[in-house]
């Protein structure tokens, strides 16, 4: 046992962006437990509508992420940042009983159950979920039954739930990636394509996979989004397209009254394609299913473009089986002048991403956006062609996409 002379004060800087966060933190089950209780009471207010709260327990939550030994009492925790009276005492509560009462609470709530199946609805926000729950609707079962109007994306949310919300692996994303760069690479030769969001930090699984596209030489990308989508649809015939659902916006950045003079909007406005992705099981199936391969039936291995170009091709699988799984997908497309700062505002965490514009407001008088950095002071833009810089102009120690996972 420690004695509270000798028990260790960690000394954690108070912004996410200032320390380097890992996905596999040294911490011991019980840190583990605050953690993710702190994460479910983050979740908690943010499908209350109550934001402020919900970054107040991420906050905290990260702080026991970054800490680099296991908390083993309260002792510990004196003097860390982000850790209010709230947070404490649910952490608390795990140390002494090994849960906490409010969490359980939360997690059996009619509520909460309600609104985490109706949000895990592609294309259901809070305001809508909450709508619904007042017309006592708390399952799928009884929306379906309700006749609700859904719009398109919803729709498509609705009947890919499953596949939506099984996550997505690394080799699925790969498969994802090899599809993105023909499409971009069919339509314009030369362009760069980044993995970005949760994958390029390094995460073993996603709830989507992100992709950032560029080209060398400035205006190039103009109206590239359209032109994959148009490719992806139509391979190999209209009914066999990789895509089950798009939704592209343009790029609003230049043109909208407010920019660039003013990137504090956190809103981005890249040219960008939320999209549900129809992925052919084969594509991942040498990496991921290597022991169902063999006891495929002879028709089930048939090749995969004779699948596309079979009208139907799913009929060739045993019943129940369908060859494909929908996976979200967001593309985003940036010209090469703003490549960095789409690089950095698009590689998450989103805590992460929330305290370096925290920290570039509060302590250095700069706004920061995915589009680029404002020196209030100086009354310039700041140009930086990699993270590196940006970090720099920041005044900030770099951490590389794998320590971001704040
Ligand atoms: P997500 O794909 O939502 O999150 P993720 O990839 O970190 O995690 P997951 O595995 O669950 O997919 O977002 C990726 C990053 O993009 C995240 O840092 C937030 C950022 N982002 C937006 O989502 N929307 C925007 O408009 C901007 C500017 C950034
Ligand atoms: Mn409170
Ligand atoms: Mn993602
Ligand atoms: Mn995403």
């Amino acid at each position: 046992q420690v004695n509270e002379a000798e028990a260790v004060v960690f000394n954690i800087p108070s912004y996410a962006c200032q320390r380097r966060t890992a996905l596999d933190n040294h911490n011991t089950v019980l840190t583990f437990v605050s953690q993710d209780a702190l994460s479910l009471l983050a979740e908690n207010a943010e499908l209350s509508d109550e934001d402020g709260r919900g970054v107040a327990f991420r906050r905290a939550a990260a702080v026991l992420k970054a800490l680099p030994e296991p908390v083993t009492g309260m002792t510990q925790l004196r003097g860390l940042p982000c850790l209010g009276g709230h947070s404490l005492r649910v952490i608390k509560d795990i140390l002494e009983d090994g849960a906490s009462g409010e969490v359980e609470l939360t997690k059996e709530s009619e509520r909460f159950k309600a609104l985490k199946v109706l949000t895990g609805i592609f294309g259901v926000g809070v305001k809508t979920a909450e709508r619904w729950i007042r017309e006592q609707i708390h399952s799928l079962q009884q929306l379906q039954d309700s006749g609700q109007t859904l719009n398109r994306a919803q729709q498509a949310g609705l009947e890919h739930y499953d596949d939506l919300n099984q996550p997505v692996t690394k080799a699925e994303a790969d498969a994802i990636g090899e599809i993105v760069r023909e499409a971009v690479m069919s339509v314009l030769p030369g362009a760069q394509i980044t993995v970005i969001g949760g994958f390029r930090r390094g995460k073993l699984t996603g709830h989507d996979v992100d992709f950032l596209v560029t080209h060398p030489e400035e205006g190039r990308e103009v109206g590239l989004m359209p032109k994959v989508v148009s490719w992806l649809e139509s391979q190999f015939s209209a009914l066999q397209g990789f895509l089950l659902y798009q939704k592209t916006t343009r790029n609003s950045y230049l043109e909208s009254k407010d920019g660039p003079a003013r990137p504090a909007s956190n809103m981005d406005r890249f040219e960008r394609c939320f999209s549900i992705f129809k992925l052919p099981e084969e594509e991942t199936r040498g990496t991921k299913q290597t022991e169902t391969l063999t006891e495929n039936t002879p028709e089930d291995t048939c090749s995969l473009a004779a699948n596309w170009q079979v009208k139907g091709g799913e009929q060739m699988k045993p019943a129940g089986h369908k060859a494909w799984r929908a996976v979200r997908v967001d593309l985003v497309v940036s010209p090469i002048s703003q490549f960095a700062f789409a690089l950095l505002g698009w590689t998450g965490s989103k805590l992460f991403e929330r305290e370096l514009r925290r920290w570039a407001g509060h302590e250095k008088a700069m706004s920061l956006s995915s589009h680029a950095l404002y020196d209030n002071k100086q009354s310039r833009y700041l140009r930086a062609t990699s993270e590196e810089e940006i970090f720099a102009h920041l005044g900030l120690d770099y951490i590389p996409p794998s320590e971001r996972n704040a």
